[in-house]
């Protein structure tokens, strides 16, 4: 876990942050005046808000004393702008400025743990093989859902609302078990769509339409879940929400499907959810269990304010879960949460032994 200077050293990259970006972005485009020939005006803003995003990255990184969340991050970014027609040497030269302003802006007595996290980026970027990082596909053509799957992913791509929306209704309608049809049908074409927008293959707004696409699959599936939960009624409340700053909210809503359809008495808040209203809820629904989600490692310190924001003010215990927890053992705990769950089935099986 972060410690004092961890934490200082965060917060004085989130003071600098904006001169950091503007700084990098400068040498790289001003003073390279190549750069600015091959990638253009587009190519700089581009960076700008890349070199942004890598800076709020690196701070949560460096809060919570986890060097691995930057490197993931690092890797993912290298993979994205590769595909996206910019060379293996600028990304690499990106990487190397940042790491030089850094030192330079920053305190002496902090700059040690950002300029290393970013040393460590830079070499795991440099053992990746040369040429198109790989990207394996999400998709699992051994489920006895997959023609589904597929079938789903076709219509978000092809922008055909309806025929994505009736192929996961007539699933469940046909027989298909719920949470299969969320693991192996939605889930899976939600982070196939993301790998295909990293490819370069479908646009943001494709990777947009499918989202919301999405979100209307799942409130035609909303009813099987109420049908499931009459059946199952174990009169127990549960908050699930995204915390503050979290726009990934489709994760979240599963877990609360899951929870709901298992009998759980769900009140779900959807993304970027401060944490004060959320207490004031918890406690008129006697909530037993609070359930939080965070996808962006930027997002960790506004996840663990919440969390202690909920122990000091309700009797709620907390259940966390979302990406972050994936790459960096241990985490969960060091946010002050009492369990953490890896998906949304797990997340059944670990609100059932916290509550
Ligand atoms: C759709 C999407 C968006 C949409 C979200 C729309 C919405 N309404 O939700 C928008 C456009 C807003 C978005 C924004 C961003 N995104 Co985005 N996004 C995605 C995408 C393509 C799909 C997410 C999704 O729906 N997944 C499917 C769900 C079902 O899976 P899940 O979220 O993992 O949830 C499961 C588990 O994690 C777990 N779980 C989750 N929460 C909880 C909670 C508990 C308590 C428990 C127990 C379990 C649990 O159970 C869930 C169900 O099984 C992913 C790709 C991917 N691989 O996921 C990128 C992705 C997550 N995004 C990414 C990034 C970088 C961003 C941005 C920073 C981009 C930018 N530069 O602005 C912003 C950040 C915004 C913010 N502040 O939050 C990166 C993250 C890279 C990394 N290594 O960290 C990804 C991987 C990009 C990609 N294309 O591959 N994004």
């Amino acid at each position: 876990m972060g410690d004092q200077n961890n934490r200082r050293a965060s917060e004085e990259l989130d003071l600098h942050a904006e001169e950091i970006a503007r700084a990098a972005c400068e040498r790289l485009f001003d003073k390279a005046e190549e750069t600015v020939d091959v990638y253009g005006e587009r190519g700089r803003s581009r960076f700008l808000g890349g070199a942004r995003t890598h800076i709020a990255f690196l701070s949560d990184a460096v809060a919570v004393g986890h060097p691995e969340l930057f490197v993931d991050y690092a890797r993912w970014s290298y993979a994205t702008l590769v595909h996206h027609g910019f060379t293996g040497a600028f990304v690499d030269g990106l990487h190397s400025l940042i790491s030089d302003v850094v030192s330079e802006v920053l305190p002496p007595s902090v700059s040690g743990d950002p300029v290393s996290y970013l040393t460590r980026a830079l070499e795991c970027i440099r053992e990746m093989p040369s040429g198109m990082p790989d990207l394996p596909s999400f998709m699992d053509e051994t489920s006895p859902l997959s023609p589904v799957a597929h079938r789903y992913l076709d219509a978000l791509v092809a922008a055909d609302r309806d025929r994505a929306v009736n192929s996961v209704v007539e699933a469940v309608s046909d027989g298909a078990a719920l949470h299969d049809v969320y693991a192996e049908v939605i889930q899976r074409s939600q982070r196939e769509l993301g790998r295909k927008w990293q490819l370069g293959e479908i646009s943001v707004a494709q990777e947009h339409f499918g989202s919301a696409v999405t979100q209307v699959a799942l409130s035609q599936l909303y009813p099987f879940v109420r049908d499931t939960r009459r059946e199952k009624e174990r009169n127990q409340s549960i908050i699930v929400a995204a915390c503050a700053n979290e726009l990934h909210e489709i994760g979240t809503r599963i877990v609360a499907d899951n929870l709901e359809a298992d009998g759980w008495d769900v009140t779900y808040l959807g993304g970027n959810q401060p944490s004060q209203g959320l207490v004031e809820l918890a406690r008129r629904k006697q909530a037993r269990v609070v359930a939080l989600s965070v996808t962006v490692s930027c997002n960790l310190r506004s996840l663990e304010g919440m969390v202690q924001h909920i122990r000091e003010n309700s009797d709620a215990r907390v259940m966390v879960g979302g990406y972050p927890f994936q790459v960096a053992e241990g985490l969960w705990r060091e946010v002050g949460a009492d369990a953490c769950g890896t998906d949304a089935s797990d997340a059944v099986r670990v609100a059932q032994t916290i509550a």
